[in-house]
């Protein structure tokens, strides 16, 4: 690879990229890699659009939302940091009121190093899970949010590489190059989490994906970033800013597709959801079934219920509780207990741990809260027109690989199944075949008319940024 392009220049960055020659020098073999990867990985056949997107290029407020038409190849995927916070301390565990640690602590190395390659693994998963949505995209705007959601995707790449070349040596760069390695679904090299292996076929899994999956990311991050490790928890507070807008286009997505849904059933006189889809929407029953699948997917994202792990990353520091610095307890946790559900006789009961145990559990239940809340705003949005349809969350329990509740067969209300009678009902609570059938077939071309949206989905009440909803958001060139 030739090494005499400026990359340094090319990166905006607020961590000096330019005085620190070890890292320019891993950057400079990483990048081109990076760039292999995004032309492979990244989304199909887009590399010649002008797509108008914001970069962050500073984090002040000025400069973290910049837009304009670019080409995604040459968007500048830079590495930020918020700026510290003088006398910051650890806040959590053993560690507790020791400062803030600027490098890592040996004793922690690979905890540490574990935790930010599995976060950074996620980021290009969700690019190669997305990559052939642009091909079917509802309109201009929608496809515009997609290539926004996966620049930022790269970016928080960049951000875990980082920290991977900068404070890990070598072994962080070999990380850094496994990052791009790992393929999502790949049966010999998968990404490492379960729901990054998943595939995102359509637009209603995308915005599911983005409502559930990002806002794993958003408790993840937000976790991270009370880690003791400051330039850490520096960078996931940065992340966290474009990670609401990726929770927004899902949120606002899915509401978009039930509000058409749900106006076509009030115009049409339609009782029955199953009868929507003669009419070219998507029923509401498949929504629902969508909903199990990406809401049970993503709390195996927060790993086991029972978890000595998490108690590891949090009594040394490196991994606090959402919120950490504004709960008011002695946040060492020695003593105190915490309830997580389980399966004993035949039924779902709660039992008593130890609360260090139960970290993973007590996010869950924090991301459950959040999640809820977005439910009922969908079905504000069918209530306005009248239809009695109603969304739900599934039981913790529904659909579970991960934690005390896998190997069980549990139904959405929460009883214990046989196997033969959870089998009898999976189409009824999952997407089959013929659902992923029927919403692809809906999703076979792409609306390239601005201003023009799919059958399938409602206008967004406004458009980017300044720009009215019609704005020729790509130009394909
Ligand atoms: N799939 O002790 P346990 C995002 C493994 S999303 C497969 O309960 P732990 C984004 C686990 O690794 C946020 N394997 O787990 C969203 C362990 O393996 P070992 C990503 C799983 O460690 C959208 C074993 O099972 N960030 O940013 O307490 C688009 C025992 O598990 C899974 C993070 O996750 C699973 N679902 O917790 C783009 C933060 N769950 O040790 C981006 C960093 C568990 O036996 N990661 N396992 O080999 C962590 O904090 C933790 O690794 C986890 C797991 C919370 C994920």
């Amino acid at each position: 690879m030739t090494s005499n392009i400026d990359y340094i220049d090319k990166i905006p960055n607020n961590v000096d990229l330019g005085r620190d020659r070890v890292l320019q020098r891993a950057l400079e073999h990483w990048q081109p890699a990076y760039m292999g990867w995004w032309y492979d990985m990244g989304p199909n056949e887009s590399h010649n659009y002008d797509v108008y997107l914001r970069t962050a290029i500073s984090v002040d407020p000025e400069g973290w939302a910049v837009f304009d038409y670019i080409k995604m190849p040459q968007y500048r995927w830079g590495i930020f940091l918020v700026p510290p916070t003088a006398g910051r301390e650890v806040n959590f565990g053993v560690n507790k009121g020791q400062p803030a640690w600027q490098d890592v602590p040996g004793e922690y190395r690979s905890m540490l190093r574990r935790l930010i390659v599995t976060q950074g693994d996620t980021e290009p998963a969700s690019v190669e899970q997305q990559r052939m949505l642009g091909m079917c995209a509802p309109s201009l705007y929608d496809l515009r949010n997609i290539y926004q959601v996966n620049v930022e995707e790269g970016r928080h790449l960049w951000a875990m590489v980082y920290l991977l070349h900068r404070y890990f040596g070598r072994d962080g760069r070999e990380e850094a190059e496994a990052l791009l390695d790992r393929r999502s679904g790949d049966v010999d090299n998968p990404r490492i989490l379960g729901a990054f292996n998943e595939p995102t076929p359509d637009w209603l899994a995308f915005y599911m994906f983005t409502f559930f999956t990002d806002r794993d990311g958003k408790f993840q991050l937000s976790s991270l970033a009370e880690s003791g490790f400051d330039p850490l928890a520096r960078t996931c507070r940065f992340m966290l800013t474009e990670e609401a807008h990726h929770m927004f286009v899902g949120e606002t997505g899915v509401g978009r597709i039930v509000q058409r849904t749900a106006e076509v059933m009030a115009e049409n006189k339609i009782d029955d959801p199953d009868h929507a889809r003669a009419l070219g929407v998507i029923d509401l029953h498949t929504v629902q079934r969508y909903l199990n699948f990406h809401y049970s997917v993503t709390l195996d994202l927060f790993g086991g219920d029972v978890s000595s792990n998490a108690a590891s990353f949090y009594t040394t520091g490196l991994k606090g509780r959402y919120e950490e610095t504004k709960i008011d307890d002695d946040h060492v946790l020695g003593d105190a207990t915490y309830n997580v559900g389980t399966v004993r006789d035949g039924r779902v009961v709660d039992e008593q741990i130890a609360a260090l145990n139960a970290l993973n559990e007590r996010l869950r239940d924090d991301y459950i809260g959040e999640v809820q809340a977005g439910v009922e705003r969908w079905n504000k949005v069918i209530e306005k027109t009248g239809i009695p349809f109603r969304l739900r969350l599934p039981h913790k329990g529904f659909h579970r690989q991960i934690g005390n509740f896998a190997g069980f067969h549990i139904s959405p209300q929460g009883d214990v199944l046989t196997e033969a009678q959870w089998n009898a009902k999976r189409d009824e609570w999952l997407p089959s075949r013929s659902d992923y059938t029927f919403v692809q077939a809906m999703m076979t071309g792409r609306v390239v008319e601005p201003g023009k949206f799919a059958n399938w989905i409602a206008p967004p009440r406004r458009g980017v940024h300044t720009q009215p909803i019609d704005f020729e958001y790509v130009r394909f060139n």
